[in-house]
């Protein structure tokens, strides 16, 4: 016992806890898994109410909510929904994706989804937009599009067709304002770009204003909170801080996850050097150096507030998608870390960190192998997670 209170008092700050209760929860939680739902068609995000309802996407169907019973109500989408989305587009990774609840839904009822548009042609745009669901849920009323100008790639190429990296996330923070990630479209200028909004993360108001305490670079769009992102899929606040973590698809090389700083730059660049020359100006999944190295997805001395990821999978991409910061004693040793999803090695994988954020150790959840694009801890504590064969699990720590 003492010398590993000696030990804790060495490493002051890294999360020792003294006391039998945490001698017993030291260990890694057993995961019980079992289907919520099952039959969809590319379940993308999902979202819980208050009240235990959980709203979610299907991506290229619409935005439906399951009621505690098990009643399924289609709101907003294509054919069967209540509510027309006639200008949703699906197409390659894009559609109807990202879900937020606000967190004065029980007053003000908003809730949120990114999706795919073609309400404005030539090119397309992502879209925000926020709607109101009355207590009723059988429809969506007041649809406002929040945001029109995410960009969205029209057309295919070598790299992918149309609708590749568009990101798609969104969730609200501890700070009450909404976080929205995009992706590059395999656009080279994008993620740079002081005024377009592609290769972000975002922060806004409820009304798609920038949140106060945006701090880009002079000249930038006011809504940017940090530039220089490839495609993020997933987007976290770490509980005992509130610091956004997010989750970065990387090209053959190197996913990432990093903690975000405001204004910082997740330094992905692909626009070739001079003398360099990419297909489509692209250099995402080759060289963009006259060294011919693989274009980092963290360029460190190019760039000014460069944001070190805190785990960079050092290796070939693992298809990094969704992330979720895991929360309650339920989760005995993983409490406090942070869950991330695989799609190319169809894991889920948990990273727990220090005291100071930093990464610890990565071990892989004991949970069916599928390409996982979801995790949301729901209010009863479980975790829930999508997966692109079609279902929604209920993952229960013991
Ligand atoms: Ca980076």
């Amino acid at each position: 016992m003492f010398r590993y209170f000696k030990r804790c008092l060495l490493l002051a700050g890294a999360g020792c806890v003294l006391g039998s209760a945490n001698f017993a929860s030291a260990q890694a939680p057993t995961l019980n898994q079992s289907n919520l739902m099952t039959g969809l068609e590319n379940p993308w995000d999902l979202a819980f109410l208050p009240d235990g309802a959980m709203l979610f996407t299907e991506k290229c169907k619409g935005l439906s909510v399951r009621l505690p019973d098990g009643t399924v109500n289609k709101l907003f989408g294509g054919d069967g929904y209540a509510v027309a989305a006639k200008d949703l587009v699906c197409e390659g990774q894009s559609g109807m994706q990202g879900i937020a609840v606000d967190p004065d839904f029980s007053t003000n009822r908003f809730i949120y989804v990114y999706m795919s548009s073609n309400l404005k042609k030539k090119p397309r745009t992502n879209r925000v937009i926020r709607l109101q669901l009355p207590a009723s849920y059988t429809v969506v009323t007041d649809r406002k599009d929040i945001v029109t100008d995410i960009p969205y790639k029209d057309k295919g190429n070598s790299y992918g067709g149309p609708g590749a990296h568009s990101g798609g996330r969104l969730r609200f923070g501890p700070d009450g304002n909404l976080y929205v990630t995009t992706g590059d479209n395999h656009n080279s200028e994008l993620p740079q770009s002081l005024r377009k909004l592609g290769g972000k993360v975002l922060r806004l108001t409820r009304d798609g204003a920038a949140a106060p305490g945006n701090r880009p670079p002079k000249g930038a769009d006011p809504r940017i909170y940090t530039l220089g992102h490839r495609n993020v899929q997933g987007i976290s606040f770490r509980p005992s801080t509130g610091q956004p973590y997010v989750s970065e698809h990387g090209p053959n090389h190197n996913d990432e996850i990093t903690a975000l700083v405001v204004g910082g730059n997740g330094g992905w660049d692909p626009r070739p050097e001079r003398g360099v020359t990419c297909e489509d100006n692209y250099c995402g999944y080759g060289s963009n150096k006259k060294d011919g190295s693989l274009t980092p997805m963290t360029d460190t001395p190019k760039f000014k507030n460069v944001m070190q990821p805190v785990w960079n999978n050092g290796g070939e991409s693992d298809g990094m998608g969704p992330c979720e910061f895991l929360r309650g004693n339920q989760w005995k040793s993983w409490n406090g870390a942070l869950m991330v999803g695989m799609m190319a090695t169809q894991e889920l994988q948990v990273l727990t960190l220090n005291g100071d954020g930093t990464f610890k150790e990565k071990v892989k959840a004991n949970v069916p192998t599928d390409r996982i694009r979801t995790l949301v801890q729901g209010p009863d504590g479980n975790l829930y997670v999508s997966t692109d064969s079609g279902s929604i699990w209920r993952v229960v720590p013991e």
